[in-house]
């Protein structure tokens, strides 16, 4: 106790002297066995050169740079990405996160792996498996589905990923519309919990419902409501009501705030439009098998200066254009415990076994 005093102290000291700007606290991982995922609605293929010939027709902005700092700032081990041109080589994807953030920089053979459905990406440091774009019965939206296949000899479980992106707008054909996919997704959860059919998962795989789901404050969020619920809409086209979670229960979702500072939660917003900023974009994930460690919405406008050169990054980095205060979508971090690992010292001495 009393050398930690004296390195407090000594640290306190060198920290006075030389004025060295400390990353924020609230980026780092608790414990580096966690699984941190990165959730991003990247506005469509803005992290691609201007001159990219394979650039989405709606593309209008560059954040090439601002996403590489961010990927560098935050060191996810799975993303998941919405608004990527559906025609593109998903390895334009891993290419990016390859330079940025390598999965061992002493290693150059070990890459990240992408997979590309509808809009969305899927991308981790460990090898995708099971990998489909769509429900069945399919709706007019797919998406990237994948079973991340994380190292034996340091997790008990896999991590199951559905990266999804809903319909987006109002009025009465796009909420039903967003509610026909939650129902899939419940089916196909459904699926892959029994024998047969599409999809089976090992019992109590940890499964993890993300991306851009437009959840609005001005409709009824009823998808929102099916994919943690399970309660489904259309029974008749998408069978019964399940309770989703391995357990029989609810999901959970995890409602991040912003630098993990508690004040706010949206994760989208646009003030050139009537709407209020919202957390259109969610994260929902079967709590009986996964443990949150930590999460945040990352908001660089809220940085001091000090702290965004600290961590790399720059004060627009999650904003389209900040000098004209236009924002879309700001980045999701979550770190997961998965089964087997990542409890830190305190979760294996509570269980008593050392095992870590
Ligand atoms: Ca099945
Ligand atoms: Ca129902
Ligand atoms: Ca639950």
């Amino acid at each position: 106790m009393i050398r930690r005093f004296y390195i407090g102290v000594l640290a306190a000291w060198i920290g006075a002297g030389t004025a060295l700007a400390e990353r924020p606290e609230f980026l780092a991982k608790r414990d580096p066995a966690q699984v941190r995922l990165l959730c991003y609605n990247v506005n469509w293929d803005s992290i691609f050169p201007d001159d990219d010939p394979l650039n989405h027709k709606w593309r209008k902005y560059n954040c090439a740079a601002a996403f590489v700092r961010v990927l560098k700032a935050v060191a996810p081990d799975v993303v998941c990405l919405q608004e990527i041109n559906q025609t593109r080589p998903v390895q334009q994807v891993a290419t990016i996160l390859n330079r940025a953030v390598p999965v061992d920089p002493d290693d150059d053979s070990r890459l990240w792996q992408a997979y590309l459905g509808q809009d969305n990406v899927i991308a981790a440091r460990w090898p995708l498996k099971m990998t489909a774009s769509d429900t069945s019965p399919p709706t007019d939206r797919g998406h990237a589905m994948a079973l991340v296949d994380l190292p034996d000899d340091r997790y008990a479980a896999d991590l199951y990923v559905i990266d999804a992106h809903f319909k987006s707008g109002g009025g009465a054909e796009n909420i039903a519309r967003r509610v026909k996919h939650a129902d899939a997704i419940v089916q196909w959860i459904r699926d892959a919990r029994t024998a047969g059919g599409n999809i089976d998962l090992p019992a109590r795989t940890p499964i993890v419902i993300c991306g851009d789901m437009n959840v609005y404050d001005n409709d009824a969020r009823r998808h929102l409501f099916t994919l943690v619920s399970g309660d489904v809409a259309d029974e008749q086209a998408f069978g019964a009501d399940i309770l989703p979670d391995w357990d029989n229960t609810v999901m959970g979702d995890v409602l991040p705030s912003h630098n993990a500072r508690g004040a706010e939660h949206w994760t989208w917003r646009d003030d050139t439009t009537k709407f209020n900023p919202g957390p259109l974009d969610h994260v929902v994930y079967t709590d009986s098998v996964l443990r949150v460690a930590h999460a945040f919405v990352l908001d660089t406008t809220m940085l001091s200066d000090a702290e965004l050169q600290a961590a790399g990054l720059e004060k627009g980095d999650v904003a389209l254009d900040l000098a004209k205060g236009e924002f879309d979508h700001l980045p999701i971090v979550v770190d997961f415990v998965v089964p087997g690992r990542g409890e830190g010292e305190a979760g294996a001495a509570k269980r008593g076994d050392g095992r870590r």
